[in-house]
């Protein structure tokens, strides 16, 4: 790194000269870079770095010209974050209770969302949020609504990005911890997720002996309801698959829509015992060469439902293994030992598997897949008799990346970008024909160090027919030496590499302070249309009006037995009625609605000793109900700082006893 120097100098020049060009008239704009250069060596900047500044920098007052939902690992939550100036924009509560945005504290009738998707043990209060999807019209992100898997549990949740909120938490049946997907078909027909682990269908418990045998992973199709975003378990089916570890999954696209790709590990189906002398899992894993890239057409396996070839097991329709093998539902493809991420490009042709132990990525065909199936050009079958297509009859290529690829992403150019987890580093690499022929297709063309352990990574509009290439955020694990040590539990690391030149350039580090983002991905800004304020009297949980909204002057107070119910409004700067008297054992019912119609103007609502604390947009009304079980004049208050007078909005909860 040099100090800023002549280099720098020059640059400034250029930029004045540019700005020029570009018709900045100014004087006033032209000293301003004057300033730049002084600023930029007082701060021994060098030149990259004062690029990579204004490349990054949204003054104040602009906006971003992109979002990236990223998930955030064992937080249970969603990071919704602007770029390119990795400012974090919000922390979408889905999984895990947070306080802030009153959720998982007695809104919503008792947290009824958050409770959605019970596991069948305890209430559930964290989640391990990996894959988020955008949903899709026409193989593009349309803006309406994002799902989010829950690695430790078989859970999908559904955010509307009218108001960044959650509207479903679904168990999915059959499924004891997710991980392939989430994806969404091109016209989010369905969602998908598969089960990372196999698990027990019926009655819960086998022995490991038996794992062959009792054990199943599976596929899910959940079907959208396309006005209201919502997952229709009674639409949806399911795929039964052998009990390998299923693993990252991707939708077909344009020559590939309406198929779908998982990848595997552990088809030795190795259970561990590392104490019982027995290979720990993760070398009994990776015993064999090769394990399965999952083959699904899942718009026969629609048909099959249709025709009623499904068994109902735990409440969705299931295609048995062996149905899908006789209906040409499923396929598999060699892959080299323990790959992690697939990944299809943006014309649906390419479908490219990186496998950690193996240091290319593996490019597979669609039509080669569709020819090998048609021409029965299988090497034999899997032990369940899934067959399984010759290895060099679906590969269009291999590329020699790096150590430990994991992940690929894509730009509008025909390059592929492969995040190399050992290696930390990215590359990047071109794809075959039609992008590019002969032997400049399947190349390494360049790479960059990123800081560290790269996992996944995201471009703009990625995952879509129609990338955007600009930008690309390295999600990486290790931070190590990049920021101030806040202790030994170090923040994760998001780097923003610049697209827009033949070299890949990191321009700016961004510390997660509160998640572990597994994967992202980006969106035009333009296409979120979030609303500011409510229309009145909202219900969030079904985004229609409440049957409890409350108008201003409409307050009232009604008992029936020992429950007694509140018809409230909270407007700036009070709650009415600001006095709520009961006897100890009668269950409340407060029904608030915030008439308020101007942005911002969000109340708070607690009740510290009954753990109770609500956020209530302008526009909303909620509910909460709670036995008041404890005797005492407690004060109950607006969590928000929502005017001159916020101190003063609070009141009473007289508990009599
Ligand atoms: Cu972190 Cu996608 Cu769950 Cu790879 S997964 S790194
Ligand atoms: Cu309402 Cu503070």
């Amino acid at each position: 790194m040099k100090p800023f120097n002549l280099t720098a100098a020059v640059l400034v020049v250029a930029l004045v000269a540019g700005a020029y060009l570009f018709g900045a008239r100014s004087s006033s704009r032209m000293a301003a870079l004057g300033d730049a250069s002084t600023v930029a060596q007082a701060r021994s900047l060098t030149a990259a770095e004062v690029t990579a500044a204004a490349q990054t920098f949204v003054p104040p007052g602009k906006r971003d010209e992109y979002m990236m939902f990223a998930s955030g690992g064992h937080s249970g939550q969603v990071l919704a974050i602007g770029l390119p100036s990795m400012r974090m924009l919000k922390v979408i509560a889905v999984f895990s209770p947070e306080s802030w945005q009153g959720y998982g504290y007695g809104a919503d009738w008792g947290n009824q969302i958050l409770d959605e998707g019970h596991n069948g043990g305890p209430a559930l209060t964290w989640g391990d949020t990996h894959h988020p999807a955008l949903s899709e019209t026409g193989g593009e992100y349309d803006g309406r609504w994002l799902y989010i898997n829950d690695r430790a549990n078989g859970r999908i949740a559904m955010i509307d990005l009218r108001d960044f909120r959650v509207k479903q938490i679904l168990q999915v049946p059959n499924i004891q911890t997710s991980h392939g997907g989430v994806f969404a078909t091109p016209n989010t027909d369905y969602v998908h997720v598969s089960s990372k682990i196999p698990m027990v269908w019926d009655g819960g418990f086998a022995p490991l002996e038996q794992y062959k045998e009792r054990y199943r992973g599976a596929s899910a199709w959940l079907a959208i309801d396309k006005t209201t975003g919502r997952i229709d378990l009674a639409r949806s089916f399911q795929i039964e698959l052998p009990p390998y570890s299923q693993d990252l999954a991707d939708a077909g696209k344009l020559v590939s829509d309406g198929w779908g790709f998982i990848n595997s590990f552990n088809t030795e189906m190795a259970t561990g015992g590392n104490m019982e002398g027995k290979p720990a899992i993760e070398a009994g894993a990776s015993a064999k060469d090769f394990d399965f890239l999952h083959i699904i057409n899942w718009k026969k396996a629609e048909e099959v439902v249709k025709a009623g070839k499904f068994e109902m097991k735990n409440g969705v329709k299931v295609i048995s293994l062996k149905t899908a093998i006789a209906e040409g539902i499923l396929y598999f493809a060699p892959e080299p030992r323990s790959p992690h991420g697939v990944d299809v490009a943006p014309n649906g042709q390419y479908i490219v598997v990186a496998g950690k132990l193996d240091p290319h990525t593996t490019v597979y065909s669609i039509d080669k897949i569709k020819k090998a199936i048609a021409d029965k050009n299988f090497e034999g079958t899997d032990p369940f008799g899934v067959p399984i297509l010759k290895f060099d009859a679906v590969v269009a290529g291999r590329v020699a990346v790096g150590n430990g690829p994991l992940h690929t992403q894509f730009d509008n150019q025909g390059y592929a970008y492969t995040s190399l987890f050992v290696e930390s580093a990215v590359a990047k690499w071109s794809l075959g024909e039609p992008y590019f022929k002969g032997d400049q297709a399947f190349k390494l063309v360049d790479k960059v160090p990123v800081h560290y352990n790269i996992g996944h990574l995201a471009t703009a509009e990625g995952d879509t027919i129609r990338p955007a290439g600009k930008y690309l955020v390295a999600l990486n694990k290790w931070s190590v030496d990049r920021f101030p040590t806040v202790g030994p539990l170090h923040p994760q690391n998001l780097q923003l590499v610049d697209l827009n030149a033949s070299k890949m350039k990191v321009i700016y580090d961004m510390p997660v302070p509160n998640a572990e983002p597994h994967y992202a991905q980006i969106i035009r800004m333009d296409k979120i249309k979030a609303w500011d304020v409510y229309p009145m009297g909202t219900d969030v949980r079904t985004m229609e009006k409440s049957a409890y909204v409350t108008e201003r002057g409409k307050e009232r107070v009604e008992r029936k037995g020992n429950t007694l119910t509140v018809w409230m409004t909270a407007m700036r700067s009070s709650f009415r009625p600001d006095i709520i008297r009961v006897k100890k054992g009668d269950t409340v019912v407060l029904h608030i609605t915030n008439t308020e119609k101007q942005k911002d103007a969000t109340h708070g609502f607690a009740i510290p000793q009954y753990n109770i604390q609500m956020s209530i947009d302008p526009g909303e009304t909620v509910t909460v109900r709670f036995v008041a079980n404890k005797a005492g004049a407690f004060s109950h208050y607006c969590t928000e700082f929502c005017s001159a007078l916020h101190l003063e909005m609070q009141g009473w909860i007289l508990v009599e006893p």
